[in-house]
């Protein structure tokens, strides 16, 4: 049987944006995601009595002792559960389109999750790679399941974990415009970090998230992607407000993601069902009908390059692969 285990990203409907707990990567709010068919990570980890260190190799390439560090708060869980005492050589794979400027954080930590317990020989529940997961990268917790998942935030490492909420094998889907591939001046974990010191926002963040959350998941229990999109869109507004609230003030919005949010409404005047959604990065989610994107794409292909633009429907949760 094949090592390598399989995790798809995720982009997350109700944003995740705090921590209450910085070493044990409990979130202040609750967040919920679909996720996504066209990107993901593979991932294979050998513990061997020979290595004298732990080993990062990521697309063919060894990785620096930076790079290693989320992997290692992982691989230390692992090896504390199973009582074993070897170093790891992880092998991992992004299929993630070139120059897609993606975050990768959520399938790699979630592939490794399933990777390493795997290696080790646990034999461990979702809810329990979803907590291993989500100690290597928040929003890693929610790559354990396909379709849409809410991370609950809980208060401690055994309360705060992933569940899955629906399958998504309905007419959903997401279009990613790529507007820029370019390495993000603030990271999400400082940037989330400043913005709960500093912004003023932050409450007024914190206090709206109960009704997006409630009202999503109705929407999404009635299968209404119109609902679904409408909530999703404002949740996001509200999350990139809060930087610029932040000392020193920042904002991961560029002139052309301005250009491709407007393309959004302009869609929405067409009668297409269409909102955006943004990450931390300059990057455009469409969420629409799985039916109508190749429509949109085709819409937007005067305004963008073929390759900027890339269909997405709902993705799998971990799974071992050939
Ligand atoms: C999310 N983001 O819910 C939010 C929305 C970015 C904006 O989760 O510090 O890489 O490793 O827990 O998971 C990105 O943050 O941060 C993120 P850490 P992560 O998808």
């Amino acid at each position: 049987m094949s090592n390598w285990v399989r995790a798809h990203t995720n982009i997350a409907l109700i944003k995740y944006w705090g921590k209450e707990n910085e070493t044990l990567i409990i979130p202040k709010n609750n967040s919920l995601s679909l996720t996504l068919d066209a990107f993901y990570t593979d991932t294979k980890v050998t513990f061997d009595k020979h290595l004298t260190k732990d080993e990062l190799i990521l697309d063919g390439k060894e990785q620096d002792d930076s790079a290693l560090s989320k992997v290692q708060r992982v691989l230390e869980e692992v090896r504390k559960m199973a009582d074993l005492h070897l170093y790891a050589r992880v092998e991992s794979i992004n299929h993630v389109p070139t120059a897609a400027g993606l975050a990768s954080s959520a399938s790699g930590l979630a592939a490794l999750a399933g990777a390493a317990s795997h290696a080790a020989g646990l034999d461990l529940s979702d809810k329990d790679l979803s907590k291993l997961a989500r100690i290597g990268s928040g929003s890693a917790s929610r790559s354990i399941f396909g379709g849409f998942a809410e991370w609950v935030k809980g208060h401690d490492h055994d309360s705060s974990y992933a569940v899955p909420v629906d399958d998504a094998q309905w007419d959903i889907g997401m279009l990613f415009i790529i507007v820029n591939d370019a390495v993000k001046e603030v990271s999400s974990r400082d940037g989330m970090k400043r913005t709960v010191e500093t912004s003023p926002f932050y409450d007024g963040w914190l206090k709206s998230l109960d009704t997006d959350l409630k009202e999503i998941k109705i929407a999404i229990s009635e299968r209404d992607v119109e609902k679904v999109g409408r909530i999703a869109e404002r949740n996001a507004l509200k999350m990139h407000a809060t930087t610029l609230g932040a000392d020193p003030p920042f904002t991961y919005w560029t002139a052309e993601s301005m250009t491709a949010m407007n393309a959004v409404r302009e869609l929405r005047k067409q009668g297409y069902t269409a909102y955006f959604t943004m990450d931390a990065g300059p990057n455009v989610k469409i969420i629409c009908r799985q039916s109508q994107l190749s429509d949109i794409k085709n819409k937007l292909s005067s305004m963008f390059k073929e390759g900027q633009l890339i269909e997405a429907k709902p993705g799998p949760g971990l799974h071992l692969i050939d």
